[in-house]
């Protein structure tokens, strides 16, 4: 990756390489931390972030599902990143706030191991490629199962959950596919192994809901709302492994890979991408990058120091 200048760590903005924490650190041992990600745009009226409190509260919410006290506020973290952003240079980047329990003390209930919180932001291009978000990405089912609510908590996005992500796509992309999808406990569709995920049968946009161990995403939240807005009919139920294959379109959404066209699964397949997915990309599009008036309020635009004349 390309390092930018500064990290925002503990309440204070250090050199790139400087932001490092000790080796027995809680959350490295046992993947006791909490994390996001979220983009931000250069739009008309400046670096905007894409719905960065909702970002925020997610990952306050997962802090509160592992009984982790945060240690700043919604607020805090907002103008941190604000801060870490103008400081850094950036008109556009990602955005990756994590909380993790730091060094202190060891075993299962560590109480006592602090809190330890940092912002660091980067560029980073498609996450399936350009190729992918222009033409399709060929998915394969893995033969891993997303974490179950009964053994975890898919709700959260936690770091040690993602040891489960890690295999499907380890799997999939070692057998040559771009990503994989897991199903569920039940053998139902959840969701990609960073994105979720949406098939158009009939007509009708379908995707799985939050009774299927989907992470609650939020550029699934703003893709049903731009879909319904534009007159399409949005329905969250169960979807069976082979609606993928009958599917006349399906699409990842997620904040690093956006929205991404799927125009494989499991060698079947789906062929270009479709009208409603490029219909709703290119209002997605508009929408992150400010080019649309209704979707305005999603945007947390980095306020610049005013500029000196005279
Ligand atoms: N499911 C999972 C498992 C997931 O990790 C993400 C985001 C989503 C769904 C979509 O959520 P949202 O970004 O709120 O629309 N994955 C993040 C991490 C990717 C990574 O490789 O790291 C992301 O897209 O930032």
């Amino acid at each position: 990756m390309e390092k930018a200048e500064l990290i925002w760590m503990n309440g204070k903005l250090v050199p790139w390489d400087e932001a490092n924490v000790h080796v027995l650190s809680h959350g490295l041992h046992y993947g006791t931390g909490v994390f996001e990600g979220l983009r931000a745009y250069e739009t008309e009226g400046g670096t905007a972030v894409f719905r960065h409190r909702e970002h925020l509260e997610r990952l306050v919410r997962s802090a509160q599902l592992y009984y982790l006290d945060l240690p700043y506020t919604v607020d805090e973290l907002r103008s941190a990143t604000h801060e870490l952003i103008r400081r850094n240079g950036f008109t556009s980047c990602y955005i990756r706030p994590l909380a993790f329990r730091g060094y202190g003390e060891m075993g299962l209930y560590a109480q006592d191991a602090p809190i330890e919180m940092i912002v660091a932001v980067w560029e980073w291009g498609a996450y399936l490629g350009d190729d992918g978000k222009r033409n399709g990405v060929r998915a394969k089912v893995s033969s891993w199962r997303r974490i179950s609510p009964q053994g975890l908590i898919p709700h959260a996005k936690a770091s040690g959950q993602y040891l489960n992500s890690i295999l499907a796509k380890t799997e999939t992309a070692r057998a040559g596919y771009d990503e994989a999808i897991l199903l569920d406990e039940r053998g139902l569709v959840c969701e990609g192994s960073g994105e979720n995920i949406f098939l158009v049968r009939d007509g009708t946009l379908v995707t799985p809901p939050h009774t299927a161990s989907i992470l609650d995403g939020i550029t699934r939240r703003s893709v049903i709302q731009i879909a319904r807005d534009l007159g399409y009919t949005v329905v969250e139920r169960d979807v069976a492994r082979a609606e993928l294959y009958l599917a006349e379109e399906v699409f990842l959404t997620g904040t690093a890979a956006e929205l991404v066209p799927v125009r494989e699964v499991d060698d079947h397949d789906l062929g270009e991408p479709g009208e409603i997915t490029r219909h709703i990309q290119a209002k997605f599009e508009d929408a992150v990058c400010g080019r649309a008036e209704e979707y305005l309020e999603w945007l947390d635009v980095v306020e610049q120091p005013s500029k000196v004349t005279g």
